[in-house]
């Protein structure tokens, strides 16, 4: 065998090892799925091409504050991005306090997404300080990715009738998070896994703002094959109305995991997850 392909076969194996060594700990750490993703798989991928041609409000209060020095829904990219780490948590229909909120304090699941990037990052400077750790923020308007396309090409399921992550465990009822690392890892997906031709869709009819009601963009206007909610009619706009009314309606409370002070505790609508027939007994 040529001595080039001798060191291209190691750096394979050295690579699969660590991508391992990787999963192992971050399951170690509390994700419930970890997949790795190309990042060049993700470059201008649809959500952020379609970013700019948005009907709905393509500038919210979750993007107030771009620090990324970047047009509005564009992707930053670390120069030595070479693998994304994308990992979950199922957030069950039996515990719904991990999605509340408590005031602008981030709820119970998003704490326990961060607690593994930390982890993390602190394990990899210890045993490998040359690998470069970039855990990525939620907001693509703060340095974030977007995490379901990240999480297809992860290998984690594929994205559903109701515009969400569909995984074959858990259905949509996951939260999702990145990390990027300066090391090439052997990607994971996409599976193929597609659970939503041939079904009623009972998530979609759940909506109670009807968000998927009638055809938002075509592939003709936008040049996409992916459109939200597959067929362009996921209503961001409409959505946000229904939490925006899930905010006006939260009833103050205490959550001492959270925070010692009452506060408003907001439970947004979670319709087009709970009534996902994927990955229920
Ligand atoms: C802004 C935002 C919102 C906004 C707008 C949502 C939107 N989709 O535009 C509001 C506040 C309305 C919202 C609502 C919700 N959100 Co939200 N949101 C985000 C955020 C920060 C960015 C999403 C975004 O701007 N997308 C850009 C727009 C242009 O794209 P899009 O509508 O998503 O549609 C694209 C994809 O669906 C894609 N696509 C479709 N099919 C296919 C197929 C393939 C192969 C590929 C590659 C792509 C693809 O193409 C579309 C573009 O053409 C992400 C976190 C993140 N950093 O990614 C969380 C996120 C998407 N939200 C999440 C959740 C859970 C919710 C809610 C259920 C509310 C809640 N209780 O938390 C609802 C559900 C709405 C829905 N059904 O889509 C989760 C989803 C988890 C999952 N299982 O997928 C995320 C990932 C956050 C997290 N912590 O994990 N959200």
């Amino acid at each position: 065998m040529p001595l080039s392909n001798a060191t291209d076969m190691t750096e394979k194996n050295d690579a699969s090892v660590l991508k391992q060594e990787i999963l192992e700990k971050i399951r170690e750490f509390g994700a419930d799925l970890v997949g790795i993703a190309d990042p060049e798989a993700l470059k201008n991928g649809p959500s952020e091409t379609l970013f700019p041609m948005m009907k709905d409000h393509s500038r919210d209060h979750f993007a107030q504050e771009i620090t990324t020095g970047l047009a509005h829904g564009s992707v930053f990219w670390e120069p030595d991005a070479a693998s994304v780490i994308v990992y979950a948590i199922h957030q069950s229909s039996d515990q719904p306090e991990l999605d509340w909120w408590c005031g602008e304090i981030d709820p119970p699941g998003n704490k326990k997404l961060l607690m593994i990037s930390r982890l993390l990052k602190e394990y990899l400077a210890k045993k490998y300080p040359f690998i470069h750790v970039y855990p990525k923020r939620y907001h693509v308007e703060r340095g974030g990715l977007y995490l379901k396309e990240a999480a297809v090409a992860a290998g984690l399921g594929c994205i559903g009738r109701n515009n969400l992550l569909v995984t074959p465990r858990f259905g949509p009822r996951v939260r999702l998070r990145a990390v990027v690392i300066s090391e090439k890892l052997p990607p994971d997906g996409p599976s193929g896994f597609d659970p939503c031709t041939g079904c009623p869709a009972p998530c979609i009819a759940s909506c109670p703002r009807k968000a998927f009601s009638r055809i938002i963009y075509t592939s003709d206007e936008t040049g996409l094959m992916h459109l939200p909610g597959r067929d362009g009619s996921y209503y961001r706009a409409d959505c946000n109305l229904e939490m925006l009314k899930n905010e006006d309606e939260a009833v103050e409370g205490v959550m001492p995991e959270v925070c010692d002070h009452p506060e408003k505790i907001i439970k947004y609508c979670r319709n087009c997850e709970m009534n996902c027939r994927i990955g229920k007994p």
